[in-house]
């Protein structure tokens, strides 16, 4: 581990998560019923709702593979990004060798912060761009430092690329730590960096080395050898795959990743083991599907002017075969050429692609309108705003976080209300002594009436401190048990995250598990609660 970062890494126990992990042993009442009495469903394995979907208006569901369908281990996938991307930092681009020492600690960073890359900083913003949390490297900012430089509502606009970077797949946690290791590691040890190598050149460096790890085979090499140990085996998709087409849903998947490693990846995740645990790699999972696209390049897949070739994939060789966008001119075994369903409406099997664009794959399925499509994906940028504001089709995003998140905030609601007394004490207080003062000021009192008042001012100032610090304490230990460094995942304070607020508007469902589709009726009317403005609280109906 790098020296000066003082967070313990390794071992079994995550530093950064409080209590993760802790949850399965004991009976946690996660799960109620609606004061109607209507079906339970665990609230970790809820599909929440940002705007009305009702399902039976979709006729084609699609998913992404990597991090929707296929959960990483991150403890184990991710550490194997971060070294092979040492390796190549070290034996590629001449970064000192003392960086092979480093490890990584996976539950540091999490999604939806920003990394500023010329000042070397990691932020947490609220939905209005507000910097409350800042770090460079893995030292906080002071309060002054990041008002002198964030604070300005002008730069606010502008945390964007090229300067800043979202972390907004779980891909790039382990980018996002070795970024800060560097700062780190540069501002203590100026001469052991390249020359002329800044923050913004170490990030690009960095990026180049992950995204090559991810491309000449360091990583799937390693997934192929061993999927069990990269990824979490979960039994619920088949059933979740087959309930949506037993509902008469065409079902796709469009995934970035090529096709070799996409029949490795859903073999796994779709095909029994054999009693003595091997796998043998085969193409049955392929009939939970009416069409998978590899190799997509999201997000340009998703604007129909990217003219990409279509290539259809030979499934044993992997050999790409040419069609004339999307009309086969060589025939593939027995399949049949577009669109995938009969005239009868009975489905066909399955056909692999690579490349193309979404016309290509409405005109495989025959939708008529992009609303009638609902694509689950984990990546607010490359799946779901893109495929929602480009394409207009219905999204739900996969947060695996939200089932830690939901679990905290169901344990730790008494605090959460003593949070909320204390602040509206506080204003209350303040609001006396502003009042008070005042008054004061420019009210006609005699010597002795202000004397009182004054006195009484006093005492409401010594009180208001007391409960700003109670507050600042609660708050400070409801931040730490959602996350040590950045708190929780949804919220900045008491506003929104950006992160939160990115999901809000671009997913019209969220939820922990893609699987948890299976929990609900492939015919639900999936409704969104009802929108409060902050006129409307203090007078909700009961
Ligand atoms: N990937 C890269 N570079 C990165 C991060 C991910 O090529 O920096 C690859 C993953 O290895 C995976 C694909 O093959 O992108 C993600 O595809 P999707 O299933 O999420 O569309």
């Amino acid at each position: 581990m790098e020296k000066g970062h003082e967070t313990a890494v390794g071992g079994d126990k995550p530093s950064h998560f409080a209590n993760m992990g802790s949850t399965d042993g004991g009976q946690k009442p996660y799960v109620w019923s609606s004061p109607q009495g209507g079906c339970k469903i665990d609230l970790r394995k809820q599909i929440f709702c940002n705007r009305s979907l009702n399902m039976k208006n979709i006729v084609a569901v699609g998913f992404d593979m990597d991090y929707t369908l296929a959960q990483y281990k991150p403890e184990t996938f991710e550490s194997l990004a971060y070294d092979g991307t040492i390796r190549k930092l070290v034996y590629d681009l001449g970064y000192p060798r003392e960086l092979l020492n480093w490890s990584f600690d996976w539950t540091y960073m999490v999604r939806g912060l920003v990394l500023d890359k010329k000042r070397g900083n990691i932020l947490k913003m609220d939905r209005h761009k507000y910097v409350k949390v800042a770090y460079h490297g893995f030292k906080e900012l002071s309060k002054e430092d990041k008002v002198n430089t964030y604070g300005n509502t002008l730069i606010r606009d502008s945390f964007d690329e090229p300067d800043y970077i979202i972390i907004d797949t779980l891909f790039a946690l382990a980018e996002a730590y070795m970024f800060a290791q560097l700062v780190d590691f540069k501002d203590k040890n100026p001469g052991k960096i390249p020359e002329g190598v800044d923050y913004a050149v170490m990030y690009k460096d960095v990026r180049a080395a992950v995204d090559l790890c991810h491309r000449d085979g360091t990583l799937k090499q390693m997934v192929a050898k061993d999927p069990q140990r990269y990824i979490n085996e979960d039994t619920s998709i088949v059933p979740m795959l087959k309930m949506l087409r037993d509902s008469g849903r065409a079902t796709f998947l469009v995934t970035n990743s090529l096709w070799d490693y996409t029949n490795i990846v859903m073999n796994f995740l779709c095909e029994s083991r054999t009693v003595d645990g091997s796998r043998k790699c085969n193409f049955d999972w392929l009939k939970y599907f009416d069409v998978v696209i590899s190799g997509s390049a999201k997000p340009s897949f998703f604007h129909d002017c990217n003219r990409a070739n279509l290539f259809e994939v030979e499934l044993e060789s992997g050999m790409l075969i040419n069609t004339d966008n999307g009309s086969p001119m060589a025939q593939v075994g027995s399949s049949s050429p577009t669109p995938m369903l009969s005239l009868k409406g009975q489905k066909k099997a399955c056909r692999v692609f690579q490349g193309g664009s979404v016309g290509h794959l409405h005109k495989l399925l025959s939708i008529e309108s992009s609303s009638q499509v609902l694509y689950v994906g984990d990546h607010i940028y490359g799946d779901i705003l893109r495929s929602k504001k480009v394409l207009g089709w219905r999204t739900m995003l996969v947060v695996p976080e939200l089932e830690r998140e939901v679990e905290l905030l169901w344990e730790l609601r008494d605090t959460r209300k003593q949070l909320r007394l204390l602040r509206n004490e506080r204003d209350l207080i303040e609001d006396k002594i502003h009042h008070l003062k005042w008054s004061l000021k420019y009210d006609d009192f005699s010597t002795v009436e202000k004397q009182k008042l004054s006195s009484e001012c006093n005492a409401l100032e010594f009180q208001r401190d007391q409960v700003r610090f109670a507050h600042q304490q609660a708050q400070r230990e409801c931040h730490q048990m959602f996350h040590k460094i950045w708190g929780q995942l949804m919220k900045t304070g008491y506003q929104n995250s950006r992160f939160a607020h990115q999901v809000e508007r671009f997913a019209c469902l969220y939820t922990s598990q893609v699987s948890n589709l299976s929990l609900y009726s492939p015919d639900k009317y999936y409704r969104p609660s009802e929108d409060y403005m902050p006129h409307e609280f203090d007078i909700l109906p009961l």
